[in-house]
């Protein structure tokens, strides 16, 4: 029998998840209806992070939940990818401090950190004591990390970070900052604590996308940076680059809760909206246009469901993530558009969940590798020729 489609599962993936993911699934989804829905369209609206979610993030596991030891719950892949997919559904802002928090800090910390670096920050992260953030992106250009300018020399037995990043997911609030910096054997990664001699933040404002989210401009002046604080095995642009993997990873399946949202939003509006005497579900067009989404989703659930195995398997390549991440990314922008439209003049109101996702989609289409990048990764992949 096909499932009920109100919450799109044509394809019935809840059947090929085991009962711990589906457990996990409904205990995010409830955290979502019950605690950021009826907030988040303030939130947006006021340009405010919600802070006030994250222990409650923390008791439910949310944190860095594929992660074994230092009080993480290592579960599997899928059900990181389904935690991703119900914390965007409420909004893209909320998933995007999750995904930092856990993809962006605690992973490079797992990884590539010293076992007193795990020891201090790891519990802390995963109870949401502590807030991390990840500095890679520079004000002259994120899509080629390469060319970065920030860069620490060493100084006695420490280092000295000097540059600028922007546009920080919780650059602002965060406790440590993972910071990415040239240096003469390559790029290396350093743990910057807030209050460091030479380290300030600020906020970026006016924003029109990620309203609920902090992103924030980061300027280090010679800051003296211990040696204990440096990351001992991330060498080279491959690590930041790894990292970034984790996090594409997880918004591969975030955009698929913010596309749920608006269909189903725009599911109910047309059961509900009478016009030339009957309700738009009786409109061909309209019967078209929501096959289509449901279309879109579905098979963008498949695909999600299925680099999830192959990263639980450890057979999972970066250009697949790509794939994916550009896939599911432009399905949901699209989906999101196709939802508004559909609402008609009220889908443009703040009461209105698809507008709000379409326009934190415009982030979520550009950070984590731009579609264009995505692109040329996969191209790249097939051809054997960089076309960057
Ligand atoms: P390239 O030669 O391709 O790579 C250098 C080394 O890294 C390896 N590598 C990867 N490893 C793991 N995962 C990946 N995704 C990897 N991509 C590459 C590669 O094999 C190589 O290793 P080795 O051992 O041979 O040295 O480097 P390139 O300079 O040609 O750059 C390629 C390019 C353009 C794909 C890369 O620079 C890129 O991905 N650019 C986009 C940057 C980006 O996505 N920035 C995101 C910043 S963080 C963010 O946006 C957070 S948003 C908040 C949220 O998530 O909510
Ligand atoms: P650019 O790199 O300047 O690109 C401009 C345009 O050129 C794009 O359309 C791009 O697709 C295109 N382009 C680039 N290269 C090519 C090419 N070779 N061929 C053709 N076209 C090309 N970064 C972090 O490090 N940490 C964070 O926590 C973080 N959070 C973010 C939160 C938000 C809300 C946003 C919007 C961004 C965030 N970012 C973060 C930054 C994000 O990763 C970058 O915005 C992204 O990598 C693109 O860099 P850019 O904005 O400098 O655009």
């Amino acid at each position: 029998m096909i499932p009920n489609t109100s919450r799109p599962d044509f394809l019935d993936l809840a059947g090929l998840l085991t009962e711990d993911e589906r457990q996990v699934q409904a205990t995010v989804a409830r955290f979502v209806d019950e605690r950021v829905l009826p907030i988040i369209g303030e939130c947006f609206e006021h340009e405010r992070f919600p802070r006030e979610l994250v222990p409650e993030m923390a008791a439910l596991g949310l944190f860095g939940p594929t992660l074994k030891d230092y009080g993480c719950a290592g579960l599997s892949n899928v059900a990181y990818g389904l935690i991703m997919q119900e914390l965007e559904r409420g909004d893209s802002g909320v998933r995007s401090f999750a995904s930092v928090q856990s993809g962006l800090v605690m992973y490079p910390l797992h990884r590539y950190g010293s076992d007193e670096q795990k020891t201090r920050w790891l519990p802390a992260l995963a109870r949401g004591e502590a807030i991390g953030c990840f500095g890679l992106t520079e004000p002259d250009g994120g899509s080629d990390p390469g060319a970065m300018k920030t860069h620490a020399r060493k100084s006695g037995g420490d280092w000295l970070l000097s540059g600028a990043k922007m546009w920080i997911t919780s650059g602002s609030v965060a406790d440590v900052a993972v910071v990415w910096a040239a240096t003469d054997a390559g790029v290396r990664g350093f743990l910057v604590e807030k209050g460091t001699p030479g380290y300030t933040a600020r906020d970026i404002q006016h924003k029109f996308s990620l309203r609920a989210s902090v992103t924030s401009e980061q300027f280090f002046d010679d800051c003296r940076i211990p040696e204990r604080n440096r990351l001992p095995l991330a060498e080279g642009l491959g690590a930041p680059l790894g990292c970034l993997t984790q996090a594409r990873y997880g918004i591969a399946w975030g955009a698929l809760g913010a596309a749920q949202a608006c269909y189903q939003e725009a599911l109910a509006f047309a059961r509900q909206r009478v016009l030339f005497g009957e309700t738009l579900i009786k409109k061909q067009i309209v019967q078209q246009r929501l096959a289509d989404m449901l279309r879109r989703i579905s098979t963008a659930q498949l695909l999600a469901w299925q680099l999830g195995r192959l990263k639980d398997l450890d057979r999972m390549h970066h250009a697949q993530v790509s794939l994916a991440k550009w896939n599911n990314v432009r399905m949901a922008l699209d989906v999101a558009r196709a939802a508004r439209d559909l609402l008609g003049a009220g889908g443009i109101s703040i009461e209105c969940g698809p507008v709000r996702h379409m326009l934190n989609l415009e982030s979520v289409i550009t950070y984590e590798g731009t579609e264009t990048i995505h692109q040329l990764i996969v191209g790249r992949q097939i051809t054997g020729e960089s076309a960057f």
